[in-house]
């Protein structure tokens, strides 16, 4: 996936550019610039700004449009009127989702927009959006009325929509009893999504928040599920900021959210494979992503409850959580402990058509028969942990699959290993 982000260059890489290179990269996807306008500034002040020329503006466009299928859009600081009619030429016509940041004062005090420009803004960059994102500060310059009782946040919201923007979110509209609340308006549809408020001052959220939204428009379309997996990585990234420079904190998306990220992807890929419920086991399926060198299952990533079949349908049942899956975690632990680079596993219904293809491919494969399964180890209920353990004895490669033929009321099973969750599925499309 190939995302543009259309802004300004903050040296200090808190917000802008830079800060969407980072926030892409930690969501796997490649990420495009074009850079609107220069600035000065660190996490104690904002020094100049510099709009870059309209020539080297429409080269940089020219530059990308010709080589890359861009998926989709964030607009960030467009400074000022000429830099607003040039990306609205380029961007008219376009057919993919565009995230509107309609920045305007940084957290520092620098003005990203100059006053004079806010009418063409308004005229040419809204009308673009496919969401867009501003803060109640900003709701309130765009729609020159303040929020209170008679100005609801909903009454706010629709002047906006008025001025063109598909669907709106207003962040931080309202925090009460340590909760934040973001107004959103749909085309039909009105809501809020709430979160914990973190007291904690911080540059760049509202970059992360917008290029985050974009990605998951761009990735599974649904306008609600995208808010509320970006407010997630928000709020993370509030949490895990760092006191890099001498000035306010700087926001990062977590590590932690890397894994969860790439889990959440795989299962994205996994459920969208034409006919997977015909793989999926009666005792459902569970998709496992381990940091490095797990001790426990609680290091293990798992699904809280389970990937599931709804008739023709796969859905994914519950989060993702530490220590959510026993049983396929504690194959993947097993594994681990003796090949530390295997890192994901996922179960799959036993299928006679799926081993002889497996068998062909020529993928690493071992085998265990619970029949064989101790007396004790069975009373003990870690039959899982002897049978991978049984597999690999006498293994000199790590698995690709490990299967068993079941038991007397034992449903058999096949058990897919690679280094990775993406690995992971790029197996499972060659073997079923
Ligand atoms: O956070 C908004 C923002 C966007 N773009 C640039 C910025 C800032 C805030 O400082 O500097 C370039």
């Amino acid at each position: 996936m190939n995302l543009l982000s259309i802004g300004g260059s903050d040296p200090s890489s808190g917000a802008g550019i830079q800060s969407d290179i980072k926030t892409f990269s930690t969501l796997d996807v490649h990420g495009l610039t074009i850079i609107t306008t220069i600035t000065g500034q660190n996490t104690t002040n904002f020094g100049m700004v510099e709009p870059v020329s309209k020539k080297i503006l429409q080269n940089q466009w020219e530059s990308i449009i010709s080589d890359f299928k861009i998926d989709g859009i964030k607009i960030g600081m467009v400074y000022n009127s000429e830099i607003i009619k040039t990306v609205y030429q380029n961007l008219k016509k376009l057919n993919i989702p565009i995230v509107v940041d309609p920045v305007i004062k940084s957290t520092t005090g620098g003005m990203l927009i100059k006053k004079s420009a806010i009418s063409d803004f308004k005229k040419f960059i809204i009308p673009l959006a496919t969401i867009i994102t501003p803060n109640r500060f900003e709701a309130e310059i765009l729609t020159k009325t303040k929020i209170n009782s008679k100005n609801t946040p909903e009454k706010i919201a629709k002047m906006i929509q008025r001025m063109g923007a598909k669907n709106v979110v207003i962040t931080g509209v309202e925090i009460k009893n340590k909760k934040v609340s973001d107004f959103v308006l749909e085309k039909n549809k009105k809501y809020y999504i709430v979160d914990e408020k973190i007291s904690k001052m911080n540059r760049g959220s509202g970059c992360i928040h917008s290029a985050a939204v974009l990605y998951s428009i761009v990735k599974n379309k649904n306008i609600k599920k995208s808010l509320e997996f970006s407010k997630k990585i928000t709020l993370n990234s509030i949490k895990n900021s760092k006191k890099v420079g001498k000035g306010i904190e700087i926001t990062n998306v977590d590590k932690q959210d890397k894994l969860k990220i790439k889990l959440l992807n795989s299962i994205n890929e996994l459920i969208k494979i034409k006919k997977i419920y015909q793989n999926i086991p009666e005792c459902q399926t569970n998709f496992v992503y381990s940091k490095q060198k797990p001790k426990s299952i609680n290091e293990i990533l798992g699904i809280s409850g389970r990937i599931v079949k709804a008739g023709e349908k796969v859905i994914m049942a519950g989060d993702l959580a530490y220590g959510g899956s026993k049983h396929v975690a504690t194959a993947l632990l097993t594994i681990n402990k003796k090949y530390s680079k295997i890192q994901s596993a996922i179960n799959l219904k036993y299928r006679k058509e799926t081993i002889t293809k497996i068998k062909k491919l020529k993928l690493t494969t071992y085998d265990y028969d619970r029949n064989q399964e101790p007396k004790n180890v069975k009373n003990k209920g870690s039959t899982i942990e002897w049978g991978i353990k049984n597999a690999i004895k006498n293994s000199k490669k790590p698995p690709d699959i490990i299967y068993h033929k079941g038991d007397f009321g034992k449903e058999p099973m096949i058990i897919v290993f690679g280094e990775t969750p993406d690995i992971v599925i790029k197996k499972i499309l060659k073997m079923i």
